[in-house]
């Protein structure tokens, strides 16, 4: 089996998910380093333009979204289980309240208030990826005070959650809905401006993220973009499971992008839509053939 390499940066939130998910199930990982803004030159001759952070390379296959990552790499070690504590379902549930309610507003606010230490094109590159112009440090600014003033009930929610005791959000054993609700809390701290102070003041909201980070990440190690790229066109993509919606068909040339319009379509050759899954197939000069595959949930698919 190829070893699985994370295509990611440190301070990325969405990459803490998964490198926690590595931390629970033991797995060794190779870690790439990938830049935060755009141009991403080495990232997208492995995705297709797909700009967003993270995504796994096994071999030839390119898993985008944290969603799917998580069912990947839950197939791929099925113990200790991503779901061990309250099942697929509610840890669902919890992870899609957490990344749209609970995290763009943690976001926002911690870029606000971190303003100051921002890499300049930063701003310019998160509203060109949204289709926006770029907004003026006083609207920086404004929008993350803003923001952060939805968060106080929602961190009340979580310690709510653990209000019985419990050591983990869904009960005895950590799994994805901690990971989902631990990185949006967890990025409050990673810039210079620490937001956790003045918003997380419930000792069971601080010991339970203790218990988290504890987990760890696992082994990882660092490779780089260039051995990556060598190793999926070194590969063949993996068995893809049979296409399964009758709306598209195996061969035809499409696109497939996030509905939310925060990253390029990727175009390619379909290779299966299922109920859980898009996969295309596309040939990149550097990195040979190789199967982008999606989420169904959260991405649209059109003709090319
Ligand atoms: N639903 C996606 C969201 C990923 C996401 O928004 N990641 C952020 C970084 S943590 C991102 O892509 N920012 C823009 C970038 O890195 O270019 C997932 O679960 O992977």
């Amino acid at each position: 089996m190829s070893e699985p390499i994370l295509h990611h940066y440190d301070i990325s939130p969405f990459s803490e998910k998964v490198r926690l998910m590595f931390g629970l199930k033991g797995i060794t990982w190779a870690s790439v380093i990938i830049p935060s803004i755009m141009p991403k030159p080495d990232y997208t001759a492995l995705t297709g333009g797909y700009r967003r952070t993270p995504s796994l390379q096994i071999g030839a296959d390119i898993y985008c979204d944290t969603r799917l990552i998580a069912s990947v790499l839950e197939e791929r070690v099925p113990a200790p289980s991503l779901f061990a504590a309250g099942g697929e379902g509610l840890n669902r549930a919890v992870e899609s309240w957490a990344e749209t309610m609970l995290f763009w507003p943690a976001a926002r606010a911690v870029i606000g208030r971190n303003d100051a230490h921002m890499m300049p094109e930063f701003h310019a590159d998160r509203a060109a990826m949204r289709g926006m112009p770029a907004p003026s440090p006083d609207r920086v600014r404004a929008a993350g005070a803003e923001a952060a003033a939805q968060l106080p009930l929602q961190i009340d929610w979580v310690g709510s959650m653990l209000a019985d005791g419990r050591p983990y959000l869904l009960g005895g054993a950590p799994g994805l809905a901690d990971f989902a609700v631990y990185h949006c809390l967890w990025f409050l701290d990673v810039l210079p401006a620490k937001l956790s102070p003045g918003l997380i003041r419930d000792n069971r909201i601080r010991d339970w993220m203790g218990r988290i980070a504890a987990i760890g990440h696992a082994t990882r190690h660092e490779v780089d973009a260039t051995a990556a790229i060598a190793a999926a066109h070194a590969s063949k993509p993996a068995e893809a499971p049979p296409s399964t919606d009758s709306a598209v068909s195996p061969g035809q040339a499409v696109k497939i992008e996030p509905e939310e319009r925060t990253s390029p379509p990727v175009e390619g050759s379909l290779v299966a839509a299922t109920a859980t899954r898009l996969i295309i197939r596309r040939t990149d000069e550097r990195a040979g053939t190789v199967h982008v595959h999606f989420p169904r949930l959260g991405y649209r698919i059109s003709m090319a």
